[in-house]
């Protein structure tokens, strides 16, 4: 794709081409480790793609090979600005801003498809992890780290998780801290399919373009039921928020608000009452 940058941060990379934005955690000499601007500058990327009606498809990854020749989606917060009660931003501020990426990333009403290469670690690995699809390089490595450096991800990153892998894998991944290559992955249902690193975002790409060629109503309508089983009122909220977004596209919601603005009795009797 003819890739246009959309935007220029200071941490991460943003294209748009042809229905598809693409994200790109920009530090590869901390194995794209994210600190709270990077997250910001994700969020702020994520918010446009998510506003952006031509865009139905956002590809998430990690820039790479660094000079030493290793590749990284991301290898989580990072630990050099962690303080007391977070990662502390250039304003002082202890956060932990991921966890509303996550939400963003997940709720958003569009696909979003992690293309993994090398290191998926710790808040990193979370991250493919709420995405709706991953793709993984032959050279991924995926795991978490918390329990032996002193953190954890007891939301998505651990629940999700184990709705994705099952209950006692997930258990392992958290309890041990192993690593696993890309094959182990796919076995576990981690990631959706697994491809020679060098095809990793064209890869992507044909995904991306087969879903583009889908009903976005559809999309979005799934999404959203996937997660309304698993999220709770949020999760209920989303879908029924889907609902309305319908419910205002038809004739019948369309002249009860005509009738309000007219000050006229709107002709209920037009609709029926569908068993
Ligand atoms: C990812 C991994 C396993 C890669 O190992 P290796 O040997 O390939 O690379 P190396 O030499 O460790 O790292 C290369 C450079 O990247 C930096 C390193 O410090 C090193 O820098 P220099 O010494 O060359 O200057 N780097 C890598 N990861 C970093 C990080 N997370 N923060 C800052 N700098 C980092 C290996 O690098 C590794 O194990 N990394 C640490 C993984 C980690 O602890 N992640 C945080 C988990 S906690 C978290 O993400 C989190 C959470 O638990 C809850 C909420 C939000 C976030």
């Amino acid at each position: 794709p003819d890739w246009k940058s959309a935007k220029t941060y200071k941490d991460i990379l943003y294209h748009k081409a042809d229905g598809m934005a693409k994200v790109t955690i920009n530090r590869p000499e901390k194995r794209n480790a994210f600190r709270p601007l990077t997250v910001a500058e994700m969020h702020d990327a994520f918010a446009d793609a998510r506003e952006d009606p031509t865009i139905g498809v956002v590809l998430l990854t990690g820039a790479g090979p660094h000079t030493d020749g290793k590749y990284a989606f991301c290898a989580g917060g990072d630990q050099s600005v962690r303080g007391h009660a977070g990662y502390i931003g250039e304003d002082g501020v202890p956060r932990l801003n991921v966890l509303d990426l996550q939400k963003l990333i997940r709720s958003m009403p569009k696909a979003v498809i992690a293309l993994v290469a090398g290191y998926a670690i710790g808040g990193g690995h979370v991250l493919h992890v709420v995405c709706d699809l991953t793709i993984a390089a032959d050279n991924a490595i995926f795991g978490q780290v918390g329990p032996k450096m002193g953190s954890f991800d007891g939301g998505f990153g651990s629940s999700y998780l184990a709705r994705l892998v099952g209950q006692k894998k997930a258990r392992e991944i958290w309890f041990l801290c192993r690593q696993y290559n890309a094959q182990q992955a796919l076995q576990m249902g981690l990631v959706n399919t697994v491809v020679p690193v060098a095809e990793l975002e064209a890869e992507g790409v044909r995904w991306a373009q087969e879903i583009l060629q889908k009903s976005p109503l559809a999309i979005r309508l799934l999404k959203s039921g996937f997660n309304a089983e698993l999220d709770g009122q949020a999760g209920i909220q989303e879908l029924a928020g889907n609902a309305t977004l319908l419910y205002y596209m038809s004739e019948e919601a369309k002249e009860f608000h005509s009738a309000q603005r007219e000050k006229r009795k709107a002709d209920a009797r037009k609709f029926p009452w569908l068993p």
